[in-house]
């Protein structure tokens, strides 16, 4: 596989259940590199962006708001397959479903809320992993 760049997010639930550091342990642990590490508070706009394909699905407006529920800390990392590799390390985006040893199967649980609250997000594409990058890191 290529040396790529994805987007990795440890979402608001992850950071307030204090988390961050265990999905970083486990992106270097898997060999890849940490080329940005940033805590930020996403704002509607930037979302709005980000998530641009859900927009009109049921679980559009109650992922927006968690979203906006507190910090985020933005990530990228870069690697030989980095992308569907993270993808993996994540698991499937139902906590419940996700596999065991996976970090939303290891860490998540399904809350019964509207919105899974499933911990990390990842790149799903080159293209996607390039756009996302942009949105939250302008800079990089
Ligand atoms: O890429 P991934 O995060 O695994 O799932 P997406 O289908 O891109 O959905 C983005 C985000 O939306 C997901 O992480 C949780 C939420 N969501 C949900 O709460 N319920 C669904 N049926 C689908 C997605
Ligand atoms: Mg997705």
């Amino acid at each position: 596989p290529a040396v790529e760049r994805t987007l990795v997010l440890v979402k608001p639930d992850g950071v307030r259940r204090g988390l961050s550091g265990e999905v970083l342990r486990r992106i270097e642990a898997k060999g890849y590199t940490l080329v940005a590490v940033e805590l930020k508070q996403a704002t509607t706009e930037l979302l709005a962006a980000h998530y641009a394909e859900h927009e009109g699905k049921p679980f559009y407006q109650p992922l927006v708001d968690f979203m906006l529920s507190g910090p985020t800390l933005a990530v990228v990392a870069e690697g030989q397959g980095v992308i569907p590799g993270f993808r993996s390390l994540a698991g499937a985006t139902n906590p419940t479903e996700a596999a065991p040893g996976t970090i939303r199967g290891d860490l998540g649980r399904d809350w019964g809320l509207k919105v899974q609250q499933n911990l990390v997000h990842g790149s799903d594409s080159t293209e996607s992993a390039a756009r996302e990058i942009g949105l939250w890191f302008p800079g990089l």
